[in-house]
């Protein structure tokens, strides 16, 4: 009965309905209009898509019109999970939505939970970046991001009895309501080929494949701004030129697809095996393909902002473009802007090395050596001749981290200690020569998304206490909870926030994973992707020793004990095999505790499958204790410690990454703190070598155990081993576990303690809250935008 109407920027419900119906009606996505769950979300995207093409077009105008210097962001992954909350939430029209859908029969929940995560980056650096761009937006901040539009995004996780399966994620199956393809943006990028030399000795790469690059843009709102950036994603195309019809129709099908195939698989999935050749060579395909794109993007607006204006002179690059690169992955944008500006500009080595340098700033996100990338010199001079005689002139050797301190202005790395571990051992020899380019910028979280949009239950209640909900975009604010961390009418309230958070996570938990959980019982949760550093192995032995010491009590013994759920969830790479052994460990441990009458009330073991942003926003806001457990020195900085935190979730951890300054921040007493110091494990891995290291009996207990079959017949050897380097697998605990093992149980002991006190541990769950204050990424993109672009805010009116 609701009139199907396009109203582009409806506010009211009555004309949000009609809009949403006239998208069902009329956009032609299906065969036939129906108005079920699936169909009405693509309608409702389809209507609040209406709603930001105006900001969008404004936004976008505003910064042609005022020419700011603008920041553009080069990322191989991000990770944006679902966008229809995430925008509803930023425009604050949340409220006439949800009673637009009711006057449609629909509840926006439901909606919501219809939209496939946009899953396109791995874990904490692609979060990272789009948590970057909603702070830029919300910032009023001229930037945008750069990446590709991968067709299947990070893998979907099965778990089956032989442990984890990978599917491909198809995010693109129906279509991404969100996106809108600008056929008049493309752009080709040269593969292989050859560098021409002319008579004068200009230099000139020509040849090989070309492929064109096509943008497919995504807006990103502001939270309470008009402004509203863009994420452009490239799309790999030939044109009709490249399909040989003369041999197609001879039959030759193959031969005259070629080019078609090769397009397709640049952007066919995210971060495809690169243990190959082949792999190798389509990795960094990848990375071109993102960087030619763009940087042929950025030059095309400097140049038609320059012509209107002006002022065309190449010096002024550095002057208007600011370019992020977001790790080493997009290391190739150096020298391809190099080859731009020599090659089909005419500017001379010395002044396109100083607009390169003073244009680029780098971002380390890991010391972990087997992720810095190093490119073989021989596979380079294949696929990117020209680029490598740039790269030769500048550095000796394909080191992209190298390539990266040497051309840019400034490297930061993502935490204090990391940045530390930056200047005095991985760039320690550059430090000498450049001191002033290095810098800190602790990473930060979006507050929108990681409390006002995915915990409402406690954002409003904060908003109550302060007063005020200023501080969703100034989360310094927080720290007004301080005074109330004792007060017992906050704590009944915060409680039962919490509660509803834990029995709405059971309740998904149930549905996933099939296993009951306690809501009164302890939630402790470690989710992030599955690696030897990051330490699940110390998490899931603690939990062995927990369900052995239960057996050995009787009941009496048993009433005493603090009842936890332990969940876990992550990926693992698909070729890491001690990652997916322990996936695998996880859930056999789940099998055999969870089943075992004597011990469910007291412990129970979930591996939760398929992790990704949208389960994130169920657990954090029912965690209680969340694990942040890396060996001291290997985790750059880690986000969702930041998150749990934020959430009024306690955190037992090491010294790492941005723990120490969470834990600086929100006080050390109420942190669980365990673990060498970053500084003491290049000796503890000396002494273990050498023979020096007494296990702790609990840690011998624990593997015992499960060598021993407890939790099933698979041959769990190889992964205990390399706690013990006592087999051709074992590299002598290089991470530690069996090192930190005490002080992690003991860590826990305390926790199961502090549990005890509910009032105790309410005071601790708000003063983490209220301590989170520095951990926004508007702060960090603030610290970006000042010491390393030099940007300005540029607001729509
Ligand atoms: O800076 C974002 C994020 C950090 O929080 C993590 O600690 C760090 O591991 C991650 N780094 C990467 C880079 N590759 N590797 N490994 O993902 O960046």
């Amino acid at each position: 009965k609701i009139p199907a109407v396009a109203h582009p920027s409806a506010e009211l419900p009555s004309e949000i309905a009609s809009n949403i119906a006239y998208h069902a009606q009329y956009s032609p996505h299906f065969s036939s209009p129906k108005f079920d769950l699936e169909q009405a979300f693509y309608a409702t995207a389809q209507s609040v898509r209406d709603n930001l093409i105006q900001r969008w077009n404004d936004t976008y105008s505003h910064f042609h019109k005022n020419d700011p210097k603008q920041t553009y962001y080069l990322s191989m992954e991000y990770l944006q999970g679902r966008a229809l909350s995430n925008a509803i939430g930023n425009l604050d029209i949340k409220g006439a939505y949800a009673a637009a859908l009711t006057q449609l029969g629909h509840e926006i929940e439901e909606i919501a939970e219809q939209e496939k995560d946009a899953a396109l980056g791995n874990g904490g650096l692609g979060r990272l970046a789009s948590c970057f761009l909603d702070s830029m937006a919300t910032l009023n901040l001229p930037a945008w991001g750069y990446g590709l539009r991968y067709r299947y995004g990070l893998f979907k996780q099965k778990i089956s009895k032989d442990g984890q399966e990978e599917l491909a994620e198809d995010w693109l199956e129906k279509f991404s309501p969100w996106e809108v393809v600008r056929h008049d943006v493309i752009f080709p990028v040269r593969f292989f080929g050859h560098v021409d030399i002319s008579p004068t000795g200009t230099r000139k790469w020509v040849g090989g494949d070309v492929i064109y690059a096509l943008a497919y843009d995504v807006p990103i709102p502001g939270y309470r701004t008009k402004n509203t950036i863009s994420l452009r994603l490239w799309e790999a195309k030939v044109r009709a030129e490249d399909f040989n019809l003369f041999q197609f129709n001879d039959g030759q099908h193959e031969a005259a697809t070629q080019l078609h195939l090769k397009a397709q698989q640049i952007c066919a999935v995210l971060y495809p095996g690169d243990t190959t050749e082949n792999g190798k060579i389509l990795r960094l395909k990848q990375q071109f393909f993102l960087c030619s794109a763009s940087l042929q993007d950025i030059i095309a607006r400097f140049k038609e902002r320059r012509d209107r204006s002006g002022e065309y002179e190449w010096s002024n690059f550095p002057i208007k473009v600011a370019l992020q690169l977001n790790d080493t992955h997009p290391t190739l944008a150096i020298p391809e802007l190099m080859r731009l500006l020599m090659d089909d500009e005419g500017l001379g080595w010395d002044e396109a090395l100083g607009v390169t340098s003073r244009t680029i700033a780098y971002t380390n996100h890991t010391v972990l050596p087997e992720a810095l990338e190093k490119w073989s010199q021989a596979t380079m001079w294949k696929l990117l001749p020209r680029h490598m005689e740039i790269i030769k002139e500048i550095d000796k050797i394909v080191h992209m981290a190298n390539l990266c301190v040497v051309a840019s202005h400034t490297v930061n790395g993502v935490a204090q200690l990391h940045s530390d571990i930056l200047k005095t051992e991985l760039f320690a020899n550059y430090v000498s020569l450049w001191p002033g380019k290095f810098q800190n910028k602790t990473n930060g979280i979006t507050p929108r998304r990681w409390l006002h949009f995915c915990n409402p239950e406690l954002s409003n209640i904060i908003t109550k206490w302060l007063n005020s909900d200023a501080w969703i975009t100034n989360l310094d604010l927080l720290s007004g909870l301080h005074k109330f961390a004792n007060n017992e009418e906050l704590h009944v309230e915060w409680a039962s926030a919490k509660m509803a958070n834990k029995r709405r996570l059971a309740q998904y938990v149930f549905n996933v994973a099939g296993v009951a959980i306690d809501p009164d019982s302890l939630f402790d949760i470690q989710i992030k992707r599955i690696h030897e550093y990051k330490r699940q192995l110390l998490n899931i032995l603690g939990a062995v020793h927990r369900y052995k010491k239960l057996k050995d009590m009787n009941s009496e013994e048993r009433k005493k004990v603090t009842p936890r759920t332990i969940m876990i969830g992550g990926k693992a790479f698909a070729t890491y095999t001690n990652a997916k052994r322990i996936v695998k460990l996880v859930n056999d441990v789940g099998s055999v505790v969870n089943n075992d009458p004597e011990i469910s009330n007291y412990l129970k073991v979930v591996f939760v499958p398929n992790y990704n942003v949208s389960v994130a926003e169920i657990l954090i806001p029912g965690s209680e204790l969340s694990q942040h457990i890396s060996t001291a020195g290997m985790e750059a900085s880690g986000t969702s410690n930041m998150k749990f935190a934020l959430n009024g979730c306690l955190i037992v951890g090491t010294l790492d990454g941005a723990n120490i300054e969470i834990r600086e921040e929100i006080g050390e007493e109420n942190f669980f703190l365990f673990g060498a110091e970053a500084n003491e494990v290049p000796r503890l891995r000396k002494e273990r070598e050498n023979g020096l290291f007494k296990p702790d009996p609990r840690f011998e207990e624990a593997k015992h155990f499960i060598r021993s079959g407890a939790f099933g017949s698979y041959d769990y050897s190889p992964l205990l081993d390399s706690l013990e380097g006592n087999s051709g697998y074992g590299r002598g605990d290089y991470f530690l576990v069996g090192h930190d093992f005490p002080s992690y149980m003991d860590a826990q002991a305390r926790v199961d303690e502090a549990y005890k006190d509910k009032k105790r541990w309410l005071k601790m769950s708000i003063m983490s809250t209220a301590g989170c204050g520095k951990f926004s990424s508007d702060r960090t993109i603030g610290q970006y935008a000042k010491d390393i672009w030099d940007i300005h805010p540029c607001q729509v009116p």
